[in-house]
């Protein structure tokens, strides 16, 4: 069913609006209700103009024009605009850097015989270890672990030639643009290291060598921290295959301790699903019928990817999930777990649990979770959730019957291997037929989050009809993820929206495949997954001996709200790949910022469309937004001498 966009308040989930309703009769704050209470946006800090590097500050550009044009440093606005972009990139790649960090000491660890943890991707292993050029032969699987792994952390400290995963998954002609460029990070502390040093007073003022900062920070978040963590994690716990599973409220059960994980490094989560599981005889003692996990943001993408855990919410209604009175215990890691989650599950019987010595919550339990004794932690997580369910007040609960069906687990190994059922000798050749022959004219990612401040998956929903309506592949990652799947976007009723052409793609590989059809849209994951795209295409552009900025492939990110997302989206920008974001990305202070990041080829200046084949295209309105992507796979398709209706007369 499509909904208007001014019927709804904050969701297009008519579950979470209900919620967001109870939530205000009864007083409890939400993400929600305080981005009302801030609607208006400071126009300095949306312009991006605002400057807090030093003491002397903060300085601000008047952007009319009447008043300071410098800070107290001489530092203008292009200066300061690109600097606080870099600032921003620099928090979203340091989130997937740690991430990716963690991953390689859990798996040196799992090498080394001393973990909660065994070794469950041996096939990746051994594709990862082969890739960095280590030798196999006759060397156990513990020595391989150990030896890829210390690659991985050598990605944290060399200091002379390139990071050891940009080598072993960017396209060659890519790397000789980049080094050319002077842009190839060495090894991803250092880099991020450089970056806040440059962004410092009195420092980088160029805002042309900043913003190529900001590619460098791009290059390290997809390959330092996506692609390292991604390789990693399917290692350590499998490459994820299709599994059908739920989305939406429903799928916290009153009748069981229901546990939500929140945050996005699968150590933790793995180990509370695998807990939840052998303790549920211990919930029967107490009256429940067992332990249900649910999953919120990336964490939840991680388990439903490889466990088929259902998934609660996504980013923006985290807070709401809690305001059902149906949850025991809200466990979170890292990363997107909103501050005011304490606040609401005060108002229950809902515990927080924090879990690293550096993420806490003020008035949240804290239990430490260690790799090496990750099972004790998880027992006392899962166990406190237990004795929680005799503290819940029926009186306050709101029980959801709704759940949506989706399917997801579709890594690149998985679509691959749906493929291969087509063609078993070239796997890709029918994706490539299909889009030659222009059944699909290209492929979309629609990643990144939900935005509070944004009708919750209006823009995520409304970009991926428009693509799929015309015959565009979509994949999706992240939170995005979550708002196609509730709207039956990853289930077969979604087929409905998609083009004649793509329907038929979808249906012949999936029947060959064994399923119905494919699903309208392809989870591919959490956020660091969005590797796995970037995987598809480096197959793709590989296969036909073209380069990703030549596909007709495009990223969208249409209710962004992190600076991670924005890393992401730097890092498809750095391989020529257009990307669309929904929301401001508040460098408007500077014309030279914006002329670089988003101007087309036609125009006299330095951009990023001439520097690597794709752009920036910043645009609120999901539908035209929709039509400017749809006219970039089009001219891409032209250039690759494919059927295009590309009229250049219309280009933007
Ligand atoms: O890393 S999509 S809101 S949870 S940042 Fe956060 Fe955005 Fe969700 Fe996943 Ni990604
Ligand atoms: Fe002001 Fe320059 Fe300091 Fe920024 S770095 S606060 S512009 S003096």
């Amino acid at each position: 069913m499509h909904q208007s966009k001014n019927s709804q308040v904050v969701s297009l989930d008519s579950d979470m609006e209900i919620l967001y309703e109870k939530a205000c009769e009864e007083g409890i704050e939400t993400a929600f209700s305080r981005a009302k209470q801030s609607a208006a946006r400071c126009p300095f800090g949306s312009a991006g103009v605002c400057c807090r590097h030093c003491l002397e500050g903060p300085c601000r550009i008047a952007p009319n024009g009447k008043g300071p044009q410098r800070g107290i440093c001489g530092a203008d606005a292009d200066t300061i605009v690109a600097r606080n972009l870099l600032t921003t990139l620099i928090e979203g790649v340091a989130g997937h850097a740690e991430h990716g960090r963690e991953i390689a000491l859990a798996l040196l660890e799992a090498a080394g015989g001393h973990s909660d943890y065994p070794i469950k991707g041996i096939d990746k292993l051994y594709k990862v270890a082969t890739g960095l050029g280590l030798d196999t032969n006759g060397k156990t699987v513990e020595e391989i672990a150990k030896a890829v792994a210390l690659k991985a952390l050598e990605d944290y400290q060399k200091q002379t030639g390139i990071m050891n995963w940009l080598t072993l998954h960017a396209q060659q002609q890519s790397i000789e643009k980049w080094n050319e460029l002077g842009i190839t990070p060495i090894n991803i502390h250092l880099e991020i290291s450089k970056a806040v040093t440059r962004t410092t007073m009195g420092c980088d003022a160029d805002p042309v060598n900043l913003l190529l900062g900001c590619l460098t920070m791009g290059l390290v978040d997809g390959y330092g921290g996506l692609h390292l963590s991604t390789d990693l994690q399917d290692i350590l716990f499998g490459v994820p295959k299709v599994v059908k599973s739920k989305f939406k409220l429903g799928v916290i059960k009153p009748d069981m301790v229901n546990i939500a994980v929140h945050g996005h490094v699968p150590l933790l989560s793995e180990k509370v699903v695998e807990w939840s599981r052998k303790l549920s005889a211990e919930a029967e003692e107490v009256g429940a019928t067992g332990v249900n996990v649910v999953g919120v943001c990336c964490s939840g993408n991680e388990i439903l990817m490889r466990h088929g855990v259902p998934a609660a919410s996504s980013f923006s209604s985290q807070e709401l999930v809690i305001v059902t009175g149906l949850l025991e215990a809200m466990v979170v890691d890292v990363q997107c777990i909103m501050p005011g989650v304490q606040k609401v599950a005060e108002c229950y019987h809902t515990e927080i649990i924090t879990t690293l010595p550096y993420i806490k919550i003020a008035g949240a339990t804290h239990i430490d979770f260690h790799t090496h004794e990750a099972d004790k932690a998880a027992q006392a997580i899962v166990r406190k959730a237990i004795a929680n369910f005799k503290k819940r007040d029926f009186q306050k609960t709101s029980n959801f019957t709704g759940t949506v069906e989706a399917y997801a687990g579709f890594s690149t190994e998985q679509i691959v291997e749906a493929l291969g059922a087509l063609n078993a000798k070239e796997p890709l050749q029918p994706l490539i037929d299909a889009i030659a022959s222009g059944a699909i004219r290209g492929v979309a990612a629609i990643v990144g989050c939900t935005n509070p401040r944004e009708l919750q998956d209006f823009g995520n929903v409304t970009v991926a009809k428009e693509l799929l309506k015309n015959n565009v592949l979509v994949v999706a990652t992240g939170c995005a993820a979550h708002s196609l799947a509730k709207h039956n976007l990853m289930n077969m009723e979604g087929l409905e929206y998609c083009g004649e052409s793509l329907r038929g793609v979808l249906q012949a590989v999936g029947q060959a495949a064994g399923l119905p059809s494919l699903p309208p849209t392809l989870h591919m994951g959490s956020c660091v997954d969005n590797s796995r795209p970037a995987d598809l295409l480096t197959a793709v552009a590989n296969f036909l001996g073209v380069e990703i900025k030549d596909l007709p492939a495009v990223g969208t990110c249409p209710e962004t709200h992190s600076p991670k997302a924005l890393a992401i989206g730097t890092f498809f920008l750095a391989n020529g790949v257009d990307v669309h974001i929904g929301v401001d990305p508040q460098v408007s202070g500077s014309k030279l910022v914006t002329d670089v990041l988003c101007n087309g080829v036609a125009d006299e200046g330095l951009n990023l469309d001439k520097l690597f084949g794709g752009k920036l295209i910043y645009e609120q309105d999901p539908v035209k937004a929709a039509a400017i992507l749809l006219r970039r796979i089009e001219e891409k398709r032209l250039a690759l001498g494919l059927s295009s209706n590309f009229n250049p007369e219309t280009s933007l």
